[in-house]
């Protein structure tokens, strides 16, 4: 039975704030701040647990090997080394698995299998090392060659941020669905993190129909206000499109576009008017989980800033009085990730397949959901300071708590 699994990202025990990412403006803001990452980690478990408790499949995948070494010999790192450049051989940016590949499900692709592209996330020095990585555990979870094909993730220089980027409308998570590649102009005041060349290549890898492949380019005063992912101003579910009004560069031409490929497209807009585009992208409202529940109706997982914001709590009360697809509007805590720029969906990577053809060790039930819980409670590091970030002590906890997990989840091949 083809079904959606959300794979969360665990957060890091290293997850800090370095003030990485440039057109991302809650990592800006909060640079220098003390990090939490067992609180953190722990969200993102609760969240996982939600998700779970509603009756949804529910995945995961782990951290990945910080500090990277490799990465500071690569940048010949001394002890003269720019703070920012050393902190991204530290960063637990993995834990935005909407950013670990890009996935098309079985029924879509051309020999019936469900492929996966790790993303190459070229545009940050602190992301660029992921993607090798991240496509260990893939071939791990998802062995099964029968059912899944894991690709190597398209060379330089065209960025690809994977999911972030990528809708797909269907009838039914299991049936043949249309996809959305949503992709960046460059020479704007931030970096287009999406190269529209990347994500034509996905497509052509994934042996997708060109007739059912949308590609479309999203609005450069968006990427301007700070949505560095498309995933920050719009969302997709079965037959529903969520999405500010200001996302694309041409709003009605993109409607179109996607109608022509899948004419039961419903568009549930939220106008400019209503909530501003700034006020979108502080609060995250379409960094929502528009998820599908076992009653067939939608529900939308906002972060908890949504609730504190009047416009956008409004505007989430008459959608939710309306007759509309999405009945709930569900507030979860990350508040976490979210001072980094990741809200519910950069936490996860949808996967349409049949759980019984993942590895298990990559699937969440209650008695992994305590293993992680208490592995992390155990050895995640409480605080993280900035000055922190380069101590010999803290990376020997890190590198511990990191194999302490893989440890119980059974996993410590990828040690
Ligand atoms: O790539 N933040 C991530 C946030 C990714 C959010 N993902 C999606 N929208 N799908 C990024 O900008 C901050 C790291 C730092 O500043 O230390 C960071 O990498």
């Amino acid at each position: 039975m083809l079904q959606e699994i959300n794979f969360d990202g665990i957060v890091g025990p290293s997850h800090n704030y370095a003030g990485l990412s440039l057109g991302n403006k809650a990592s800006a803001n909060h640079k220098g701040d003390p990090s939490y990452p067992r609180a953190a980690a722990l969200q993102g478990v609760a969240k996982m647990r939600g998700n779970m408790a509603r009756g949804l499949a529910q995945g995961y995948l782990l951290p990945l090997p910080r500090p990277n070494d490799a990465l500071l010999q690569r940048i010949g790192a001394d002890e003269n080394t720019p703070a920012q450049l050393r902190a991204a051989a530290w960063s637990a940016s993995s834990m935005w698995t909407a950013n670990a590949a890009t996935v098309s499900p079985a029924p879509d692709t051309a020999d019936g299998r469900c492929h996966l592209t790790p993303a190459n996330l070229v545009t940050m020095l602190h992301r660029g090392q992921e993607w090798r990585d991240t496509k260990a555990q893939l071939d791990i979870a998802f062995a099964d060659s029968a059912h899944f094909t894991v690709h190597d993730a398209v060379p330089p220089t065209f960025g690809d941020e994977g999911a972030a980027n990528h809708m797909r409308l269907c009838e039914g998570h299991g049936s043949a669905g249309v996809e959305v590649f949503v992709y960046g102009k460059p020479g704007g005041k931030f970096p287009a993190r999406q190269h529209e060349q990347a994500s034509r290549a996905v497509a052509r890898l994934h042996g997708l129909d060109p007739a059912k492949c949308v590609f479309i380019e999203q609005n450069p005063a968006a990427i301007e206000a700070g949505a560095f992912h498309n995933d920050v101003v719009s969302v997709a579910n079965e037959r529903v499109l969520f999405t500010h009004a200001e996302a694309f560069a041409d709003q009605a031409a993109a409607y179109d576009a996607i109608r022509a490929a899948f004419p039961a497209l419903e568009v549930v807009e939220v106008p400019a008017d209503a909530v501003s585009l700034a006020e979108a992208i502080k609060t995250y409202l379409f960094n929502a989980q528009l998820l599908t529940l076992p009653d067939q109706s939608m529900a939308l997982i906002v972060p908890e800033e949504c609730r504190e914001s009047p416009s956008v709590w409004a505007w989430a009360e008459r959608l939710m009085a309306s007759n509309g697809p999405i009945r709930q509007v569900i507030p979860v805590d990350v508040r976490q990730s979210m001072a980094n720029g990741g809200g519910p969906a950069c936490l996860r990577l949808r996967v349409v397949a049949d759980p019984a053809t993942v590895d298990p060790r990559f699937l969440l039930d209650e008695a992994r959901a305590d293993l992680i819980e208490h592995t992390i409670a155990a050895h995640w590091p409480e605080q993280i300071d900035p000055a922190d970030i380069g101590s010999d002590t803290l990376a020997t906890q890190v590198r511990s708590a990191r194999h302490a997990l893989l440890s119980v989840l059974e996993l410590d091949s990828l040690a």
